[in-house]
């Protein structure tokens, strides 16, 4: 007689309710039984990101016109990728440096002490006492990513609040670390500008001891920044309420080409007192995206803390993905803390921004000549590497289709993929596309 295939008991753990309970099916470990049973049969494919999307379509695009204003990369007038001279000079230093585990803590620790005085400003209390516990972090979104991970770890039922509207990966990354997403009031549609009593309002009515996400500067997507006496009121607001600020810094530089101007809105808050949580990253203002250079900092009581604050984030990272890669952060702790390389890279960065702001008076002139009935002012009102336009889904898919010309369904523009030999083109289009409407 055949034998027959063994069996073996499962124990299937589900959740019931907030109970978990357990089940036991017994199953045949027969290959057909095996086989059927579906690992990833509920597995359908995920939503593609709005702003990776763009990228992706655009590539396919074979048309040549083309014009990708997705992604916020910075393009020079000729529309290519910018490899700063800063950095040339950077990799030019490091050229034989040792790329192995035993020098990464030091580089780490460099890179660190560099990024929080860009923040703080480097005579600030803060760098100079060391009540900071701050992180080499996977560029912007890794340090964001390792803050929400914090968050959730010590104030597990505290939500986050994002203005509305934010950089749509914001709510994917603390939503990923459990943590409540919420929205406050930011930008008003009709003037395309700051609806700051609304946002007001909505920091007054946040349950006290609420963490809140800012964009210190050039906001994306709209490029609407409060004026430095705003910040002041919401800096009250935010010790009246008892809130924890936590900055985005992925722009700094690129809304006023001054780096310290563009920290104006974090001094204002560390003037106050408040202890602040910091995301910066190196991808847009060295134009390192590739590397994925990045600082975490938090702000702590005393030193003491900032030691205990630091060992968890270290944890936290450890279990996540241990170290960064080394190349980005010596090029960026090298630009930092080298006089020379880091004045050239200062004047660098007010160059693409200064390119950025001649691409917004071209466009908006170029639409005043086409006699556009739309007002355009926005264009020079909006500060940064976005231009948020307005334009419609419809209109956006229209400039798509018609006109070789990508960007996210919300109408944001990135200016960085404006030149001065498609400006006319893409006024045109946008002429086209709005001028019924
Ligand atoms: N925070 C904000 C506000 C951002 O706009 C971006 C990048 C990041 C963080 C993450 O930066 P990182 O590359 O250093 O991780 N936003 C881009 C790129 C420029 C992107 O979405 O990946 C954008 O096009 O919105």
């Amino acid at each position: 007689m055949k034998p027959k295939p063994p069996r073996i008991n499962i124990i299937m753990w589900r959740f019931m309710g907030s109970r978990l309970i357990s089940s036991t099916r017994c199953m045949s470990t027969s290959t057909k039984a095996l086989s059927r049973f579906g690992w990833w049969d509920r597995v359908s494919p995920a939503a593609k990101d709005p702003i990776i999307g763009v990228t992706e379509a655009f590539l396919a695009d074979t048309n040549p016109h083309k014009i990708n204003l997705g992604v916020g990369a910075y393009r020079d007038d000729e529309g290519k990728p910018v490899v700063l001279q800063c950095v040339r000079n950077a990799e030019a230093k490091i050229a034989g440096c040792d790329f192995m585990e035993s020098n990464a803590t030091a580089v780490g620790s460099k890179l660190v002490e560099e990024s929080v005085k860009l923040a703080y400003g480097k005579d600030a209390n803060v760098v100079k006492e060391g009540t900071f516990a701050g992180l080499q972090a996977l560029s912007g979104t890794g340090a964001c990513r390792l803050f929400a991970e914090f968050q959730r770890r010590f104030h597990p039922e505290s939500p986050i609040y994002f203005p509305d509207p934010t950089w749509s990966n914001h709510p994917n990354i603390w939503r990923d670390a459990q943590v409540p997403v919420r929205t406050f009031q930011y930008y008003h549609p009709v003037s395309k500008g700051l609806n700051f009593a609304a946002l007001m309002d909505d920091i007054k009515n946040a349950p006290d001891a609420s963490f809140f996400l800012l964009h210190p500067c050039a906001h994306n997507p709209t490029g609407v920044d409060p004026t430095a006496e705003q910040w002041r009121e919401i800096s009250y607001q935010f010790k009246v309420k008892s809130h924890f600020p936590f900055f985005d810094v992925a722009y700094q530089g690129f809304a006023s080409g001054d780096l310290d101007m563009d920290a104006q809105a974090i001094r204002i808050f560390l003037e106050d007192g408040h202890l602040i949580g910091c995301a910066q990253s190196f991808a847009k203002n060295m134009g390192l995206y590739g590397h994925r250079v990045g600082c975490l900092s938090v702000l702590c009581a005393d030193a003491k803390q900032a030691v205990a604050v630091k060992s968890q984030l270290q944890q936290i990272a450890r279990a996540m993905y241990s170290n960064p890669p080394i190349h980005g952060l010596l090029l960026v702790s090298t630009i930092l803390s080298d006089p020379e390389t880091k004045a050239l890279w200062v004047k660098e960065v007010k160059v693409m921004a200064n390119r950025i702001q001649q691409m917004r008076s071209t466009l908006r002139e170029s639409l005043e000549k086409l006699a556009s009935p739309l007002n355009w002012e926005h264009i020079t009102n909006q500060v940064g590497m976005f231009c948020f336009s307005g334009l419609t889904a419809d209109q956006v898919d229209r400039l798509v289709r018609e006109f070789h010309i990508y960007l996210t369904q919300d109408g944001r523009m990135s200016m960085a993929g404006v030149t001065t030999s498609n400006v006319s083109y893409l006024a045109n289009a946008i002429h086209e596309v709005t001028r019924y409407n």
